[in-house]
């Protein structure tokens, strides 16, 4: 690949790389049509930041005060070894991660208030919508310990309103989710580290809080406040949205669907809806349906509507109603690029600047509705759960009026479609298998070597969805079963590895078991806040298994990461105890070992100094049973994956033995 970083013992590609490593062919043809036609994407964007800050990508730059910048030198000049300030590298490159992780969880914060607002005034019988998985709200009363006989909405309200209540708390108590579900050994964990979390806001104020100018100067409390802020993120932002929306919306199963680029239509209105928040799509797809709207494509001379999603969102919908998702967050410049969408429909996250500039190419509507997240230029029309009904109704209508506007002659849709089983939620995996039990049977038989979860983002610093790919290929064919969640899922839907014929690709045992139940050995389990699905999989196996998470043959990957959410996901899976691959060096300092200058002693080496990488290598091994591993190439981070799920399963044999 063109760009080396010695600093990071890694590589970037170039556009051209890009072009033959990406697996989809869709996106190679909209990476050589927008070229054509002269219109720039974040693929053009990221070669003109080359070569990027090597503090930057190393961790070692600060911007937390108005004194710095400040650029820190591990190595080299000692005299910048501190900030202005007096800073060691520790301190900032810790300070750098905690404020990543804080932002993040502040994404995924105002996500889960929206979701569980909205499942609080639908309890209080404010809204058009309905509650709809009422097992959801019964098992969460259980587990508040809410008095059970009391009437249904009631109950909801009171359970949402624990919810919010474990994302806003100011005061000194333990998240009532946290203890609902996490595990007796990890809260004990937890809780002897001094790691238990009051609530998400609560968690990242004191972040923004330690890491100001003249705050918290210890890089290890820094690193106990990352993980007492991933908590809860976990506990909070993403049980509370993903369980809000399960009891709103519904538990999803499996349904067989097409998906990609050629799912796109040119007779009918295409209708792109993207970002992370459900509700109001939930009510689009129902006024989408109604006599007004059809009739109103109809006269504009359109053969139908065709609804399609992206990122989280079109995830959501994929998941519950079949609606096929395009593609992950780098993908979007090119969807739009393809001149056949009418509407973008946003509501909040990952929604690229960039992306209005391609709409105003051809002309696409972009719809706003978040007061998070507004575009200039764009439609704004603020959705309010309370008037969801008429507010679905206005956007429906002004996403079909933009057909008309259509440069027809100018569309391009790469005619690719893949066929997925999706909607493997917590319940249908279980299902699949025949119950925990079995499933923990297959797993100690070997018949499954371990299973491991790929998910994620995706970034302009490796080929894009190549490693996600590549990964999960791997991974299956040497009998590990993979979920998935995110970006990374549109990439391994749009591979074909989440349809049954994947199966051919699994070793042996995996093969026979996917077969047997026809089912994909690559499990798409949702949107990003859905890894809960992932997360209560691992406890309940655990639980099955008298043993703790990091006794058995899990792992987390994130190959490409991008966004700020992703170290959130990445660090709670380690406070759980399953460990971590990160496809590309987070901004950590990338030990490089040098031998000792002067000593005659082969194995002694110069690491460079890098605590917080040997704190996440090593240290936090000792304290949580879990590390994390970093590798960018994924054909090598497939077979580190594997001697770590080996290494995991020699550990369960011997403690099973013992037990
Ligand atoms: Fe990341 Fe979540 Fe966004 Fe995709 S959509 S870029 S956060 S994987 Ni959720």
């Amino acid at each position: 690949m063109k760009y080396r970083y010695s600093i990071l013992n890694a590589e970037m590609p170039d556009k051209e790389d890009v072009k033959r490593m990406t697996p989809n062919k869709a996106t190679r043809e909209m990476l050589e049509h927008l070229e054509r036609e002269g219109i720039e994407t974040a693929f053009d964007r990221y070669i003109s930041q080359q070569p990027q800050c090597s503090f930057g990508l190393s961790g070692l730059c600060c911007r937390r005060c108005l004194w710095g910048p400040c650029r820190l030198s591990i190595k080299g000049d000692k005299r910048k070894s501190r900030g202005i300030c007096g800073a060691d590298t520790n301190v900032v490159v810790m300070g750098n991660l905690l404020r990543g992780l804080a932002a993040g969880c502040a994404a995924h914060g105002q996500h889960a208030k929206e979701v569980i607002e909205t499942l609080i005034l639908t309890a209080e019988g404010k809204t058009g919508f309905e509650i709809v998985e009422k097992g959801v709200i019964l098992d969460l009363a259980k587990r508040f310990h809410l008095d059970t006989g009391k009437p249904f909405d009631q109950l909801a309200a009171a359970a949402g309103k624990i919810l919010l209540d474990d994302l806003s708390r100011v005061d000194e108590a333990e998240m009532k989710t946290l203890l609902a579900y996490a595990p007796q050994e990890r809260i004990n964990t937890w809780r002897e580290m001094g790691i238990l979390p009051r609530s998400a806001f609560y968690e990242i104020v004191e972040a923004l809080h330690k890491t100001t100018l003249g705050g918290d100067s210890d890089w290890k409390d820094l690193a106990k406040q990352e993980l007492r802020t991933a908590l809860a993120y976990c506990f909070s932002t993403l049980f509370g949205s993903s369980l809000a929306t399960e009891a709103l919306f519904g538990i999803p199963r499996p349904r067989t669907v097409e998906l990609n680029y050629g799912i796109l239509e040119n007779s009918c209105v295409n209708i792109l809806i993207h970002g992370h928040n459900p509700p109001l799509a939930e009510k689009i797809i129902e006024k989408i349906e109604s006599p007004e709207i059809q009739r109103l494509a109809e006269d504009s001379g359109a053969q139908g509507i065709q609804l399609a999603g992206m990122c989280c969102t079109g995830l959501e919908l994929l998941a519950r109603h079949g609606i096929p998702s395009l593609g992950g967050i780098l993908a979007q410049e090119l969807i739009i690029g393809t001149g056949a969408i009418d509407a973008v429909i946003v509501d909040m996250q990952c929604v690229v600047p960039g992306f209005k500039t391609v709409a105003d190419c051809w002309g696409t509507e972009i719809i706003t509705t978040s007061q998070s997240n507004r575009i200039p230029g764009a439609t704004h029309i603020p959705f309010d759960p309370i008037k969801a009904d008429e507010i679905a109704l206005e956007v429906a209508r002004r996403a079909v009026g933009a057909y008309s506007r259509r440069h027809h002659s100018k569309t391009n849709i790469p005619a690719v479609k893949t066929k997925a089983i999706i909607g493997f939620s917590l319940e249908a995996i279980l299902d699949a298998f025949g119950g925990r039990k079995n499933l923990l049977e297959l797993l100690e038989s070997g018949k499954i070597k371990g299973i491991v979860t790929v998910v994620g983002c995706n970034t302009t610093k490796v080929p894009y969805e190549n490693s996600h790919v590549i990964i999960a290929r791997e991974l299956i064919k040497h009998g590990i079963l993979v979920t998935t969640t995110g970006c990374s899922s549109q990439a391994l839907l749009n591979a074909g590895l989440c349809s049954p014929a994947a199966a051919e690709l699994a070793a042996e045992g995996l093969r026979e078991v996917c077969q047997e139940r026809g089912i994909p050995p690559v499990l798409a389990v949702g949107a990003c806040v859905d890894n809960t699905r992932t997360i209560r999989l691992f406890i309940e196996l655990a639980e099955e298994a008298g043993l703790p998470i990091n006794k058995l043959p899990f792992l987390f990957s994130g190959p490409e990461p991008g966004n700020e959410k992703s170290i959130g996901q990445g660090v709670t899976f380690l406070a759980l105890g399953v460990s971590v691959h990160q496809g590309f060096p987070g901004p950590i300092p990338v030990p490089i070992p040098i031998a000792r200058e002067g000593s005659d002693c082969l194995d002694d080496y110069d690491r460079g100094g890098n605590d917080v990488a040997d704190f996440f290598a090593e240290g936090i091994h000792d304290l949580l049973g879990s590390r994390v591993y970093s590798e960018p190439y994924p054909n090598l981070a497939a077979k580190l994956i594997q001697m770590h799920i080996r290494r995991k399963r020699l550990e369960w044999a011997r403690a099973a033995s013992t037990h």
